[in-house]
């Protein structure tokens, strides 16, 4: 890391170095779709002439898709190597580049891992925290906790909510999905019990249900204090979203899903959901949360964050309509400081960039071939 600021102007792009892991969760996490023993990440990291290093990461979902990513991680470097570092006009160059494969799916999620390591890069050598470098003064943002709460028996999950309190949380996050609404209710009423009131519950389907279903269980659910109904349905039917955002007083959340910040635009203007939470490797890296943040600001939409919480807290204390910040302490293993929680919120410090710095004995531990 640079003592001494460099100047920006000078930051010129060397190499990437992409490390595959797949580090131990705390907390299993069974969605209706797949269940998380371990998370699979990328790690990226771009080297600049200068010495100054930039680091992200990605979550690869599926051990499979590490490799893949990485290698159109390197590509994308070959395509600007040499460049002065500028991730805006470098998304764009990239965006041109990769029409012809379509930049969607693991393209988007290398090109968004590219464009925050930059981003992070020019932090790093500017010595202000990202959210500085994007403009907004850094301060804690108010957190939910979304470790674990995956599908489980209603006892097992409640006395999990309440070990997921640690650090003042104020918010906690339960899959549902299960075969009956009855199902959903008994475990959704065991963790609002065990809740403190000032404890707010949101709910995540991960797209299980059909739009009669989500109809039937959102309707059940909105007098069960709960927060939010988040991907009831496919994230991609706008119709069937829209429909049940008119529907329901329980607002509805999507955007985990959001292929680019398009997506989230083509979403508000479909009234699709009362509030959005894009992922940041999804959306476009920094770059493309940052348009995403101002179409919700346009809209008026309240915009919380999909995990990889390290970069998404600076963006969010730059997010116009910032909501919640998705907390998961899946790089606690691998980090050389994990950040802990305060008071239910992410702390921003004044460390440059986004403050990621990896272990690297534990890297060597994780390390995926
Ligand atoms: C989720 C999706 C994928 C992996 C882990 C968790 C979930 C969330 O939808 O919103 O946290
Ligand atoms: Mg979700």
């Amino acid at each position: 890391m640079a003592e001494v600021p460099t100047p920006l102007s000078d930051l010129r792009l060397r190499g990437v170095r992409c490390t595959a892991v797949e580090v131990p969760l705390r907390y299993v996490l069974g969605t209706s779709a797949a269940t998380v023993k371990a998370a699979p990440l990328l790690l990226v990291d771009v080297l600049t002439e200068q010495g100054v290093t930039g680091r992200s990461y990605v979550f690869c979902y599926r051990r499979s898709g590490a490799k893949p990513i990485a290698s159109i991680v390197e590509d994308a470097a070959e395509v600007v190597h040499g460049e002065r570092i500028a991730p805006v006009a470098m998304a764009a160059k990239l965006q041109r580049r990769f029409a012809l494969i379509g930049v969607t799916g693991i393209v988007r999620m290398a090109l968004s891992a590219f464009d925050m390591a930059l981003w992070d890069a020019m932090a790093v050598a500017a010595g202000v925290p990202l959210a500085t470098l994007l403009g907004a003064a850094p301060r804690p943002v108010q957190a939910y906790n979304s470790c674990g709460l995956g599908l489980m028996a209603p006892q097992a999950a409640a006395d999990e909510a309440e070990l997921l309190l640690e650090g003042g949380m104020r918010a906690v996050k339960l899959r549902l999905g299960y075969p009956t609404l009855a199902g959903d209710l008994a475990v959704t009423r065991a963790v609002r019990a065990r809740l403190p009131d000032t404890v707010q519950l949101m709910v995540d389907y991960n797209q299980a249900l059909s739009r009669a279903e989500a109809l039937e269980r959102g309707r059940a659910l909105q007098s069960e204090g709960v927060s939010w109904l988040e991907e009831p349905i496919r994230h991609d039917d706008l119709e069937g979203n829209a429909q049940l955002a008119r529907d329901l007083h329980l607002p509805v959340q999507i955007g985990e899903n959001f292929d680019g910040p398009k997506d989230l635009l083509r979403a508000l203007q479909a009234q699709a959901c009362d509030l959005v939470m894009p992922d940041v490797a999804r959306i476009g890296g920094v770059t493309g949360w940052m348009q995403a943040a101002g179409v919700a600001e346009a809209h008026g939409i309240p915009m919380s964050s999909h995990l990889m919480p390290e970069v998404s807290a600076h963006l969010l204390a730059a997010t116009p309509t910032c909501h919640w910040l998705e907390y998961v302490d899946w790089t606690e293993a691998i980090a050389a400081e994990p950040v802990k929680i305060v008071d239910g919120c992410w702390p921003l410090g004044d460390k440059p960039g986004t403050g990621l710095a990896w272990d690297p004995k534990a890297i060597e531990r994780y390390r995926l071939s």
